[in-house]
């Protein structure tokens, strides 16, 4: 196997080709369609406080360290922690963290690409001139309409796994590098154009408190472990695909302003998503906390009412297909390095890992429709009319619309039922436990196994004091963090 600068997968050709890949690993669905709903389901300010915070104290120095182990490694994750951790002399243990973010890989591609399918989905539609001057009512039945249909949902997803498996085919090269460059720029302008749109709605002032009106009731633990989980989410962190990406990283480029970069965008790009979806939200009596729909049921409305929006509409979710597009080619990079150095070739690793993610998907798809009422950690909650919890219980699983229906009717009593579906435990698992968790891991590993001479000349980073402040923040401050918000969480 060669093993110059470049390994055996090749290598990004600058600098800043590596900006654009991880950061096109970065921007994607996470930022345009998971962080406003999930904003939307936690109440708002204070969350986007929290999540600001967890990209801070977390997100930043986990990147750089994962980012500094790849390149370190220059293989892929699983086997760059098994020369990593014999080099340092670390537990084996810590090999987990490639072999947990493959899996992670698996999970997240299998749902990512299902949501992608959707982008897919209503780029056709706003083309077809389906919203020209909608309201909500058209926005809200369409949406349902598509979910209802599996097979529907299906074609789209295997549609994207088959996009996204072409580009993984070609190589870092010929396919992620070209890729990203033409893509990414557009996004951007697309970004800005909406935003100014919505600064001409009559709810942007409206939108923007809800994102930016601190409200200290309603942080939460378990509000908590949602923003953190989502901070590693939209950075790529925690499960091996920024580690594969900075395997193929030149070894001149600075890891500090690399990753300062990276997140500084991705965070401006969620921020201004919500800038985005909250004023239209909140002209068009919809509702904040709408849930995986929210952007396809908001942005049509916008879309339909200006003029030339079907075009744009189109041009827009096109774009955030692109967007989902060169992150999902991160998420399988991991398994299909490992698959490669293992002997097989990149297109037989690529068919493999897409295929099984392909498999997996299908529960998503069904999630949405079929079996949508089949739902795990179910909890039940009475209230009263104040909206107070009187009592609480909790199913390890249950058909909802049946317990629904069992509940009896009592004056003065409503009751609040909430479980996850096998889309919702999935992104639960692989957000808030997995890459969380695999992050601890790799601060860890970074902070307390990897001497500060390897991290100095790995890094690069100066002056002194700032390599002194980030090892601390890997030694002790991420790790804390993330263990406290994970346990505070889960209790
Ligand atoms: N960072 C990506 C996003 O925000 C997701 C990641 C798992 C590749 O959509």
């Amino acid at each position: 196997m060669s093993t110059g600068e470049a390994g055996v997968h090749g290598i990004w050709r600058g600098r800043w080709t590596f900006i654009l890949a991880a950061t096109g690993s970065a921007v994607g669905l996470g930022n345009i369609w998971k962080f406003p709903y999930i904003t939307g389901e936690n109440g708002g300010g204070a969350f986007v406080l929290m999540y600001l915070l967890c990209i801070l104290v977390a997100g930043i120095p986990v990147m750089m360290a994962e980012i500094m182990m790849g390149r370190k490694g220059r293989r892929s994750p699983i086997h760059t922690m098994q020369n990593l951790t014999h080099e340092f002399k670390a537990p084996k243990a810590f090999i987990g963290i490639g072999w947990m973010g493959a899996a992670a890989g698996f999970f997240i591609l299998s749902f990512y690409s299902v949501i992608a399918g959707w982008t897919l989905a209503y780029a056709g539609k706003m083309a077809a001139g389906v919203f020209t001057g909608a309201g909500p009512e058209v926005a809200t039945a369409s949406f349902a309409a598509l979910l209802a249909s599996p097979w529907a949902l299906m074609a789209l997803h295997t549609l994207f796994l088959l996009l996204t498996g072409s580009i993984i085919a070609l190589g870092v090269n010929r396919g992620l590098e070209n890729g990203v460059q033409m893509l990414m720029p557009a996004l951007f302008v697309m970004l800005i154009l909406l935003f100014g749109y919505a600064l001409t709605t009559p709810g942007f002032t409206q939108g923007w408190n809800f994102m930016f009106s601190f409200e200290p009731e309603k942080i939460t633990g378990t509000s908590f472990v949602v923003a953190l989980g989502h901070a590693f989410f939209t950075l790529s962190i925690g499960m091996g695909a920024i580690m594969a990406y900075g395997a193929y990283m030149p070894k001149k480029a600075s890891l500090g302003k690399t990753v300062l970069a990276v997140a500084l965008l991705d965070t401006l790009v969620a921020l201004i998503a919500g800038l985005i979806i909250f004023p239209i939200v909140f002209s068009n009596g919809l509702e904040p906390g709408a849930g995986p729909g929210l952007i396809f049921q908001t942005l049509p409305i916008a879309f339909g009412s200006l003029p030339a929006g079907n075009l744009i509409g189109a041009v827009f979710f096109v774009l955030v297909l692109v967007a989902a597009w060169t992150s999902a080619i991160s998420i399988a990079e991991p398994a299909v390095a490992w698959a490669v150095e293992k002997g097989f070739s990149r297109i037989q690793a690529t068919v493999a890992v897409c295929g099984l993610a392909w498999l997996i998907g299908i529960g998503t798809v069904l999630s949405f429709n079929v079996i949508s009422d089949k739902q795990v950690f179910v909890q039940v909650k009475t209230l009263d009319s104040q909206g107070e919890v009187l009592h609480s219980e909790l199913h390890w699983y249950a058909d909802v619309a049946a317990l629904k229906a069992s509940l009896p009717v009592q004056e003065e009593r409503t009751y609040q039922v909430e479980g996850k579906t096998f889309f919702g435990m999935l992104d639960f698992l692989t957000s808030n436990i997995m890459m969380p968790l695999g992050g601890m891991l790799i601060a860890l590993f970074a902070g307390w196994f990897m001497t500060r001479k390897s991290v100095a000349d790995e890094s690069r980073l100066q002056p002194s004091w700032l390599l002194s402040l980030w090892r601390f923040m890997l030694r002790v401050v991420s790790p804390l963090a993330i263990f406290y918000i994970f346990i505070s969480g889960l209790l």
